[in-house]
């Protein structure tokens, strides 16, 4: 036994730790309960009476070493610096590269932040809809050139009929308003940004998925005058506080009145230029006074209240902000076209 106990102490002795793992076996090897010297605690039971006092005189020396080997170690250890530096406070931060945001949400961001200083509200709605939030509840009649195969991608069709329950793609997002008007009573005040989708062939100017901000206001005494007024606060965040709008009369089955807007060319301020072909103007969205079949199909009453309503391509503005050509660019994630923008949004 006292040959054993020496031996350990040698070993103990010699024993160096240059890492924490290792140092972790000199532990569960010598100090835990069922290391070495536990066990000859174990059997310092079957050690002669008259021996005791000895044998148990060098355990204890033996485990005094051990934990002291241990403690100062450890404490070694924990003053080194490591070898890949993780403690080294002193060492310069290392730069890591930060990504930026797709221009489509920059822009996004901007018309949501634009809209939100004048207090509309955001919501968002599903991508899979039914016809009648698409379509019907938006005054679309049934013959509608949108309404077909050609136009939308159709997820469930019970025939070739147009059918309120058809499943489709939504190709607005103005079916997440008539589902807020279904459930709220004005005033509504609101912006709808979302992922839209018609079936088109892709170019360079159109794409079969693309972004719309869609705003609608309804409450008493809504006039044409406040949709102006608030598409032309609109205009002038969005591109300069020298921008001017013109309204051109147009068709849309949910509104009525209708109009499309242009603002005056932000590139050669209105002179004429190849951006806007030489007209001086944009054209940016489409506005109208809110349909009274579309109020009445959501279960608010025309008789008492009106409201505007207006939609616009996200792609199209960060084509006419960035000047970008090619609208393809945006769907194709390059990150040395995605590496451009950088911005406050
Ligand atoms: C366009 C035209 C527009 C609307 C969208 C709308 C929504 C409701 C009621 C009435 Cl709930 N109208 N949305 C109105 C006019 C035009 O979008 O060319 N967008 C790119």
């Amino acid at each position: 036994m006292l040959d054993k106990i020496k031996d350990l102490v040698d070993k103990v002795q010699q024993y160096k730790a240059d890492s924490a793992e290792n140092l972790e076996q000199f532990r569960l090897k010598f100090l835990s309960k069922k290391g070495e010297i536990g066990q000859l605690f174990d059997e310092f039971r079957t050690v002669p009476a008259e021996m005791k006092k000895q044998v148990g005189a060098e355990i204890n020396k033996l485990k005094q070493l051990a934990q002291q080997k241990y403690d100062e170690t450890l404490s070694a250890l924990e003053n080194t610096v490591s070898d890949d530096c993780k403690h080294d406070l002193t060492r310069p931060g290392e730069a890591f590269e930060l990504g930026t945001r797709h221009p489509i949400s920059l822009v996004k961001n901007e018309i949501v932040d634009i809209f939100n200083r004048i207090g509309f509200t955001v919501a968002e709605g599903p991508e899979v809809e039914d016809d009648w939030h698409v379509f019907s509840a938006m005054n679309f009649p049934i013959e509608h050139p949108a309404r077909d195969m050609q136009d939308t991608f159709f997820v469930e069709k019970a025939s070739s009929e147009p059918n309120p329950h058809d499943i489709l793609l939504r190709t607005h997002t103005s079916s997440v308003q008539s589902r807020i008007m279904e459930n709220a009573q004005p005033p509504i005040r609101m912006i709808f940004p979302g992922r839209v989708f018609r079936n088109e062939a892709i170019s360079a100017r159109a794409h079969c998925i693309f972004h719309q901000v869609e705003g609608l206001y309804v409450a008493e005494n809504v006039s044409f005058a406040d949709l102006k007024q608030t598409l032309l606060y609109f205009a002038k965040e969005m591109f300069g506080p020298d921008t001017k709008i013109r309204l051109r009369p147009s068709y849309f089955p949910f509104t009525e009145p209708s109009a499309e807007m242009d603002v005056s060319c932000s590139i050669c301020g209105g002179k004429g230029c190849n951006i806007c072909k030489g007209t001086g103007w944009l054209e940016i969205l489409g506005c109208g006074m809110v349909d009274p079949n579309v109020l009445r199909a959501s279960g608010i009453d025309p008789e008492v209240y009106s409201g505007f309503a207006f939609g616009m391509g996200v792609e199209r503005i960060a084509m006419l902000k960035y000047q970008v050509r090619d609208l393809r660019l945006y769907f194709e994630n390059d990150v040395r076209f995605l590496k451009q923008f950088k911005s406050a949004y």
